[in-house]
């Protein structure tokens, strides 16, 4: 996911006087390393590790976490032993917990000790929160082996350890790792894919597949066989740390914590897929496993995550900063409720309670206490508008309808990036481009960019065109 440890000002001034958060003036043992993580972000923080403390077996399941771009996360977090604060704010206070099941914080560039890791017989698990974006797919779902990050990618892969560099992007990491894991005859494990994907589990095997077969045909069947890519749904919402943050944990807890990370209460886990060197008991933290996730996947993707992105970008075009914010605004709640009535239409199974969860959602986006930014949620809106307005789009226009709630979030963000003074889109140089145009023309590179179909379907481009300002003020 997309939000990282706050990185902020010198850290070692604050409270210089509290001792650092650490395993003796918290003395928790060490869980053998038998999850491997990528992606060490705030919501694996909150979520999977949360989730991993908490199930009864506990004591045997420590997590090594892998950064993505940057190693400062993985550098604060082993300063402090891999402990941190996990902040968990409701209506009616903030509870402290010190998180112990990362055993271990590391640089994802160190791509030498994943490989030592998931080579080794122990590791049982894999899992991955790499972002929407990190997955490198194109609109098909299949890898986009033309990404300029890709490509390199897939060079690097097929020259071998040879090339000197390792590879960069998640996935290309992980199939260096795998390569090592079939090399140590450790076996099968599971990877277990957390990012808000519709068949997450089924989009990383393809990606993965996609570029081991860069590497050797051999290792893409050797995966076929022993890879279990299981499919999950995740949620807490869990904004960005701020300074303020580490002082409240400072004033509360008597240590300082450069890490700690602020969740709300409420937390999900959907998961369903083999594993078959076995599992945490997550059953004992909550999490439900299933047969068929799809009902439960795009529930929370389209009914939460679509709401979110509706919000991020007709908020911020209406000059809200943060999703508590946005929804007290008439205009957007009514925008979401109507999103909300299109997506419900698509969703069927008695165990999905959509009047229960929509309300439970209206009350968790208005928790004020939680200060999550729209601008956090804004990044990589191609990809996710791609995953949570245009299959609603798609499929009201199936039913003989227009789909306009959905068409309105596209349209917001076509307004947004008109004017947003900073693009963070994997797509970022193409949404530049297009504000070069204008009209019909930047309208259809733009729908073009979430589904290359898109631009040729006349009644959808007039449709986005006739919302495109709709929560500007006029
Ligand atoms: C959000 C998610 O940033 C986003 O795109 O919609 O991170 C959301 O907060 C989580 O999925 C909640 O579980």
């Amino acid at each position: 996911m997309s939000a990282q440890a706050y990185a902020g000002p010198s850290k070692d001034t604050q409270n210089p006087e509290l001792p650092r958060l650490s395993r003796s003036i918290r003395p928790a043992a060490r869980a053998p390393i038998r999850i491997v993580h990528l992606g060490l972000g705030a919501f694996h923080r909150s979520h999977q590790a949360w989730y991993t403390q908490h199930a009864g077996d506990s004591s045997e399941w420590g997590i090594a976490s892998f950064t993505g771009r940057r190693p400062d996360a993985a550098e604060a977090l082993s300063r402090q032993e891999g402990l941190y604060t996990l902040v968990v704010r409701a209506d009616g206070g903030d509870h402290f917990e010190v998180i112990t099941s990362i055993v271990e914080a590391a640089d994802g560039a160190d791509v030498g000790r994943l490989a030592e890791l998931i080579a080794a017989r122990e590791t049982a698990v894999v899992t991955l929160t790499v972002t929407e974006a990190g997955y490198g797919l194109g609109p098909d779902g299949r890898l986009d082996s033309a990404a300029p990050a890709i490509a390199e990618d897939l060079r690097l892969l097929a020259a071998g350890s040879a090339a000197g560099h390792a590879p960069a992007t998640p996935l290309g990491r992980l199939v260096r790792a795998l390569a090592a894991r079939r090399g140590s005859g450790a076996g099968p494990l599971a990877v277990v894919c957390c990012d808000n994907l519709a068949h997450n589990g089924t989009l990383a095997r393809q990606a993965v597949l996609g570029m081991a077969e860069a590497f050797d045909a051999g290792l893409a069947a050797w995966i076929q066989a022993n890879i279990s890519f299981v499919s999950t749904s995740v949620d807490r919402i869990t904004p960005r740390t701020t300074g303020a943050d580490l002082d409240a944990v400072a004033s509360a807890c008597g240590y300082r914590d450069e890490s700690p990370v602020v969740t709300e209460p409420f937390r999900d886990w959907v998961l369903s897929g083999a594993f078959p060197a076995g599992r945490p008991r997550w059953e004992d933290s909550g999490a439900t496993f299933v047969d068929d996730i799809e009902p439960f996947e795009n529930r929370k993707l389209w009914l939460l995550n679509g709401a979110h992105s509706l919000l991020a970008y007709a908020g911020q075009v209406r000059g809200h900063t943060t999703v508590a914010q946005a929804l007290a605004d008439p205009r957007c709640r009514e925008a979401v409720e109507a999103f909300w009535d299109e997506a419900e239409a698509h969703l069927s199974g008695a165990d999905l309670r959509i009047v229960d969860y929509r309300a439970a959602l209206l009350a968790r986006f208005g928790n004020a206490r939680i200060a999550h930014n729209l601008a956090q949620i804004a990044v990589d809106g191609s990809t996710k508008l791609r995953l949570r307005a245009v299959p609603v789009l798609r499929a009201e226009r199936a039913a003989g309808r227009t789909g306009a709630a959905a068409a309105r979030m596209i349209a917001a963000w076509t307004d947004f990036v008109a004017t947003s003074e900073e693009i963070t889109d994997s797509l970022a140089e193409s949404i530049r481009l297009s504000n070069t145009l204008e009209g019909r023309e930047r309208l259809e590179t733009l729908l073009g960019l979430l589904d290359p179909d898109l631009p040729a379907e006349a009644g959808i481009v007039e449709l986005v065109a006739g919302l495109q300002g709709s929560f500007v003020d006029q």
